[in-house]
């Protein structure tokens, strides 16, 4: 039933049909594809609205920002509306729930006020179910409102602590070598390592992942700057080539595969682990990096003929473009359609059950798992 107000299923909950859902993921209703398409028509006007209201109702807050104050809001409110779309076309509640909770994080630790927040997702709400169908402006606001409900109820931000344990421990010096940005002393870490037996696949997983998802903390504590960012992923990259030229591929196994990062994610170190993976297993692997246009990626499919296609997703915003670029790729080579891997932080995050939302064949945790996961998936390949 589309027209009920969506509700929250209660935390370890699953779908309405049943099937698994990763525990804690909270779902809604979806709306259907006509309330959807109506929804992105008012997204632009949605927001404009919304900010003018803001700035009417606190002119004299709002006031010492001047123009990029303005524009500040609108990208936020666009924002919300990002991470709003696949709650309103897969049901994810959760998706935005921890969205809230994230950006929460981010203004408490710039000092920015955090309480309109929760009044910017309301009246979101209010506007469109002023403008929308009224059976699909209930959905939508229903949406914002138990997110926001869901929000207001959490104690805190989802951590990275499970993740950390993978760790190894020098991982915490090659962070602090990245954060002072040494790479003389990173080098050492990761030669360290290799030198010791680890492959480049394990380096890769317990120091350099981990360092990274420690400095995604930092920055999102505002405990480090952007510049910082940059620099560590741009280390990681280097040492990641270097340990690359210092291992040695298994033998050809004559399969092909196609990685890329679907339009919207900029995030390519972790896919770039995974090349590296199906690379050193013998694999043919091209790796097209990060923001890959639906279309650019299709020819190439479409050209380099590969066994399987990997695809990368960091935000959950972008799961309904993924959903739309496999339904491109099923409408252009129909049965020909190689077998679809999906991963990423999205993906990590929703489980396995988002394959069916997207349509697509499996997903793997992290580039080990991929290995295993690429075997299964092209009958008879090697592991
Ligand atoms: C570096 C970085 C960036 C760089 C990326 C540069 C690059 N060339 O990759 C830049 C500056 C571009 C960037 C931008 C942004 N970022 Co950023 N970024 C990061 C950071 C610090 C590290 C990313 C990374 O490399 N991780 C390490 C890799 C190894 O992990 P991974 O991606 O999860 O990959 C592993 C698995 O997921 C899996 N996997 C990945 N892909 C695939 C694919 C397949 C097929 C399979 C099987 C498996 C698989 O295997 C990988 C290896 O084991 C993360 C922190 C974090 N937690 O990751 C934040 C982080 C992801 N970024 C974040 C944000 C918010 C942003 C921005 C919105 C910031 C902004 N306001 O501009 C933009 C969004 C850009 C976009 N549209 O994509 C947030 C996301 C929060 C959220 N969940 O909503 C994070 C988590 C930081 C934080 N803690 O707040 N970012």
């Amino acid at each position: 039933m589309f027209h009920d107000v969506p509700r929250a299923v209660p935390a370890g909950g699953g779908t309405d049909d049943g099937s698994a859902m990763t525990p804690q993921f909270q779902t809604t209703h979806p709306l259907p594809p006509e309330g959807l398409a109506q929804f992105q028509l008012l997204r632009d006007d949605a927001v404009r609205a919304v900010a003018e209201r803001f700035h009417a109702t606190y002119a004299a807050e709002y006031e010492r920002f001047g123009a990029r104050g303005r524009e500040a809001t609108r990208e936020d409110l666009a924002f919300h509306l990002e991470f709003l779309r696949p709650v309103l076309e897969f049901g994810l509640l959760q998706t935005m729930v921890d969205y809230l909770r994230w950006t929460h994080g981010v203004l408490a630790a710039r000092s920015v006020p955090v309480a309109h927040l929760a009044l910017s997702v309301e009246w979101l709400a209010e506007y469109f179910a002023a403008h929308m169908d009224p059976a699909h402006g209930a959905v939508v606001a229903g949406s914002l409102r138990a997110a926001c409900a869901g929000y207001v109820a959490a104690a805190a931000a989802p951590t990275v602590a499970a993740l950390l344990e993978e760790a190894w421990p020098e991982a915490a010096q090659f962070e602090a070598a990245l954060l002072a940005g040494n790479q003389r002393d990173a080098l050492a870490v990761m030669t360290r390592s290799m030198d010791r037996g680890a492959t480049l696949v394990e380096v890769e997983r317990r120091l350099f992942q981990p360092a990274l998802y420690r400095i995604g903390e930092r920055w999102h504590a505002n405990l480090m700057s952007v510049a910082q960012e940059h620099m560590a992923t741009a280390m990681v990259q280097a040492l990641m080539a270097v340990g690359l030229s210092r291992s040695t591929p298994a033998a050809d196994n004559g399969r092909r595969v196609l990685l890329a990062c679907v339009a919207g994610n900029h995030h390519s170190v972790g896919l770039q682990m995974v090349a590296d993976a199906l690379h050193l297993s013998g694999r043919h692997v091209q790796f097209l990096g990060a923001n890959v246009p639906a279309t650019a990626l299709v020819q190439q499919v479409i050209e380099f003929k590969p066994d399987l296609v990997g695809l990368s997703v960091m935000l959950e915003s972008q799961l309904p473009g993924l959903k739309r670029f496999l339904a491109l790729l099923a409408e252009r080579l129909g049965d020909a359609r190689p077998p679809v891997m999906i991963g990423g932080m999205a993906v990590n995050t929703v489980g396995a059950v988002v394959l069916g939302y997207v349509g697509a064949d499996a997903t793997a945790v992290d580039a080990s798992a991929a290995v295993g996961a690429a075997a299964d998936l092209v009958s008879g390949g090697a592991a």
